[in-house]
């Protein structure tokens, strides 16, 4: 490599520095430019990060540095800049397996998100493995995207869609998982954390009774890895699926951990480029994983983009960043239970970031509007739970979500804003 491809290389895998000293939130607000600006005259107060996360400075230079002087396509080019788009986006492959603790590179696949990864798994391993009768076991607290891809997987094989009930809690009734794992049970898909109730379900126990059956387990982690440390080894699951714009990355890319020996048995479920070994007009023969789930362009800069958000977090020190954020997350509830009128769905004893609420004579929209009037971001609906909604007999909640660089003063002027829409509305 030339000097100059070496210097440009190392821009895109953005090498790892020193720790940056113990963890401080109001330091590192710093990394994140769309955090300093005014909404509606006031400072903004940035309480979404459920929905998607803030993108701290290094990944948006990352972004730049591969547009303005990198790009190309991967894989199949011998000329200068497609190699080193290659190296940079199997080098981010690198870094979330390392950021995961799987084994190998090869079971970390690219895809465009949480969604799209759980599609895959439905789309490759239920048609290879699911037939009729067969029953795939969700929870109640699930977002939308890990029931839907199996209700229409369920409704093409003649396969059922069993369910662990949760309690008043919004806690999973751990005590019904032993009879709902049947010998019919083909896969066990469950949320690592809810993204409305904050619950952290026990999957690592999940994953132990699921396992001694033989059954695998997939966990949807959107809402987790963006919290603390996951090491898929440690909990021995067969699937892991997470969103790149949650944690701190770009939008429209995403990762599906696999164990190998079952990516291996799966078959491809887009043909196109870069899936293939060999391709006649009579018999295409697939590539081995990851590449057989990868047909196509990928998005290329966002995986460069992920691979430094990774690094970032390696950087501030996840570790120290959740101590802060678990401090944070009790200072919010206790906080919030303060208000009048103001109830907490979501009373899990282990909880991770995610407060949702509904308030007496208040709408959880208009609850959303006006604090947006403080410049206060929140989510207000049904957070694409629908059945935690029924659950609860609610239409919606409004949604306060934490990350590390929020601050106690945030927590006070959300409290401060609901205050005023208690005083608008009773
Ligand atoms: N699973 C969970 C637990 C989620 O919270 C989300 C997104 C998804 C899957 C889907 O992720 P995507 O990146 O593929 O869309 N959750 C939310 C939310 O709570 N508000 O907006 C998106």
């Amino acid at each position: 490599m030339s000097p100059a491809a070496h210097a440009l290389a190392e821009r895109l895998s953005c090498p790892l520095v020193e720790r940056t000293g113990p963890f401080d939130p109001h330091r590192v607000r710093r990394d994140f430019p769309v955090l300093d600006q005014s909404v509606r005259g006031k400072p903004l107060v940035y309480l979404d990060n459920a929905a998607t996360t803030q993108k701290p400075r290094d990944v948006l230079d990352v972004l730049e540095v591969f547009y303005e002087a990198a790009n190309a396509n991967v894989h199949r080019g011998v000329h200068h800049l497609s190699q080193i788009a290659t190296d940079s986006y199997e080098g981010a492959r690198n870094k979330v397996r390392q950021f995961l603790n799987a084994a190998h590179d090869r079971e970390i696949i690219f895809t465009s998100g949480t969604t799209d990864s759980i599609n895959l798994v439905a789309q490759t391993f239920g048609r290879r493995y699911v037939g009729a009768g067969d029953e795939i076991l969700v929870t109640a607290m699930e977002h939308h995207s890990n029931i839907v891809p199996w209700q229409m997987l369920c409704e093409e094989k003649g396969a059922k869609l069993r369910v662990i009930p949760i309690n008043d809690d919004g806690e999973l009734r751990i005590d019904r998982l032993e009879p709902l794992l049947t010998e019919r049970t083909r896969l066990v898909s469950v949320v690592h954390v809810s993204n409305v109730l904050g619950t952290l379900n026990p999957v690592a126990s999940i994953v132990e009774k699921a396992r001694e059956r033989g059954i695998p387990v997939l966990l949807d982690g959107a809402q987790a890895v963006p919290h603390f440390k996951v090491d898929v080894q440690a909990l021995g699951c067969d699937f892991y699926a997470f969103s790149g714009h949650k944690l701190y990355g770009p939008t429209g890319i995403g990762v599906l951990y696999g164990r190998s020996e079952l990516l291996d048995s799966m078959p491809p479920y887009r043909g196109g480029g870069g899936m293939i070994r060999e391709v006649s007009l009579e018999k295409t023969t697939y590539a081995d994983p990851p590449a057989r789930f990868e047909a196509g362009t990928p998005h290329i800069a966002g995986c460069i983009g992920l691979g430094a958000a990774i690094d970032y977090l390696n950087r501030i020190d996840l570790e120290a960043a959740a101590a802060y954020e678990s401090d944070l997350f009790a200072y919010a509830t206790d906080a919030l239970s303060g208000i009048s009128g103001l109830r907490i769905i979501g009373t899990a004893i282990e909880r991770v970031s995610v407060i949702s609420f509904v308030m007496d004579g208040v709408h959880p929209h208009d609850v959303g509007t006006i604090v947006d009037q403080q410049g206060v971001a929140v989510r207000a609906g049904h957070h694409c739970a629908q059945p935690v909604m029924r659950h609860f007999n609610i239409p919606a909640t409004t949604r306060a979500a934490t990350a590390f660089y929020n601050t106690r003063e945030d927590i006070d002027t959300l409290v401060r804003a609901l205050h005023t829409a208690n005083e608008v509305f009773n």
